[in-house]
């Protein structure tokens, strides 16, 4: 949290619920150990750290973490970076994984993972409660819309923000009246409606809920009780709230967190490899839309204590370089040069070889000689000395998973398949 700012007793009574169980298919194989939530981004933090980094800098002190699919990867880095919060100061961190705590069943949909705990919620009797998802990539403050919800006697508020609306296939998408109250809502329209007048842009749901406590334990009571329901938010509970009850939009643009050097409103949902790629990247920029070093906003996270990064000259004298580039610890440039691309820990980068819009995860080896251009390399690969990735479309496609936008993702299994000694 930031030093000196006061916590509102607002946020000191509620609690933060992540949904963090869902599958993310689309990072295709960087999900298929991991779920979306634990994937790596910026060098050093997983996707998870912005959702529990805005909870923490918002002054929320009670965490709930929802996990279910592909989890040891996530709940592992939980364990080590996010136990810091202690009873005895009436904070509270639970790893929830869906464990048949009131039924035979995992959680079936987003609002099943929140009702199947309601037990530990009700034993910690926050007054408020936000429900938030892990996968995506913001900076919030939750007071802010907190306060809103209190000022507007809501049932729930939802964040919200303006998408082209053709993307809007993939949300939630409402309409709201003039004082911003929902007065409808489709989850995920083939055709999404428009805002009136401007017929290129809708408004989506960030999946982002505020309700009272007791009010969102009702909603799933009944929710429970329906044969008919699939358990999600999106599809069952907050179409619901809107026709019979209040729903209130907050508009993200009244609570997201920008230091002087972002130049936009800043939210993505990395769902796609090419999604993921461009957004790490776009941090080597050297004014990047996301400010990952704003000290008054900071992205917390497990970091390994590990040494500095190293820049050295190789055998025949020639120097370890990097342009535009962001390079985490542990990290030994040997003679490599690289341009406008991001090294997470521990990768070593030998003579020669050269990355140019690369995203290397964590205790990567490249190889001599090798040359890597726009690419995803995943945690732990060796590129065998000499290969070279992105200058060959055809080749590319055989050998790794090239996307339709060119980005290749490259994995352990697929540099094994290339049979390299
Ligand atoms: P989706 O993006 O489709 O829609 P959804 O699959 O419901 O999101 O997942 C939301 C979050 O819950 C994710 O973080 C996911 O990991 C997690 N999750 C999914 N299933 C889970 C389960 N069974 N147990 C625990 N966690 C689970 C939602 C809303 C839309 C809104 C978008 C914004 O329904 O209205 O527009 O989020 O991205
Ligand atoms: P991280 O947890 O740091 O993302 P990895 O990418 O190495 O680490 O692994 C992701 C998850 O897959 C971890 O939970 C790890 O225990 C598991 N895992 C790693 N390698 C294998 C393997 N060969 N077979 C099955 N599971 C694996």
């Amino acid at each position: 949290m930031p030093e000196g700012r006061r916590i509102a007793p607002i946020s000191r009574d509620t609690m933060a619920f992540v949904l963090a169980g869902g599958r993310g298919s689309r990072l295709l194989e960087l999900t298929d150990r991991r779920a979306k939530p634990a994937v790596y981004f910026g060098g050093k933090s997983r996707i998870i750290d912005f959702a529990l980094s805005n909870a923490i800098n918002s002054g929320i002190r009670r965490i709930g973490v929802a996990t279910q699919y592909k989890a040891h990867s996530l709940i592992r880095h939980l364990q080590r970076g996010w136990n810091f919060l202690r009873p005895e100061r009436n904070e509270s961190f639970d790893i929830l994984p869906a464990s048949q705590l009131v039924s035979e069943e995992w959680y079936a949909g987003t609002a099943d993972a929140v009702y199947q705990n309601l037990g530990i919620i009700e034993d910690y009797a926050p007054h408020y409660i936000v429900i938030l998802a892990g996968d995506h990539v913001y900076k919030m403050d939750y007071e802010i819309m907190l306060q809103q919800h209190v000022d507007t006697g809501a049932d729930v508020t939802i964040g919200c923000l303006e998408v082209p609306r053709m993307e809007a296939v993939a949300f939630g998408v409402m309409h709201v009246d003039g004082d911003d109250r929902i007065t409808d809502f489709l989850e995920k329209p083939a055709d999404p409606p428009s805002i009136p007048g401007r017929p290129d842009t809708a408004l989506a749901s960030m999946g982002i809920y505020v309700f009272e406590t007791n009010f969102l334990m009702d909603q799933l009571r009944r929710d429970a009780a329906d044969p008919h329901s699939s358990r999600d938010f999106g599809k069952d509970i907050v179409p619901h709230i809107v026709k019979h009850g209040n729903a209130y939009a907050h508009y993200f643009s009244r609570s997201v967190v920008r230091s002087a050097a972002e130049s936009e409103v800043y939210w993505r949902d990395v769902g796609t490899a090419d999604a993921y790629w461009q957004a790490n990247i776009d941090l080597t920029d050297v004014v990047p839309p996301l400010d990952i070093y704003d000290r008054d906003w900071p992205i917390w996270t497990y970091a390994e204590i590990t040494p500095p990064a190293k820049f050295v000259h190789d055998e025949e004298g020639r120097r370890g370089q990097a342009f535009s580039s962001l390079i985490s610890g542990d990290c030994i440039i040997s003679g490599g040069t690289l341009r406008k691309s991001l090294l997470f820990t521990g990768v070593r980068q030998r003579s020669y070889s050269y990355l140019d819009h690369a995203v290397v995860l964590p205790y990567c080896h490249v190889g001599r000689g090798a040359r890597i251009h726009h690419a995803i390399i995943d945690r732990g690969v060796h590129i065998p000395d000499g290969l070279v990735i992105g200058e060959d479309p055809e080749l590319d496609a055989q050998r790794f998973r090239r996307t339709s936008n060119g980005v290749c993702l490259v994995t352990k299994e697929m540099i094994d398949r290339l049979n390299y000694r």
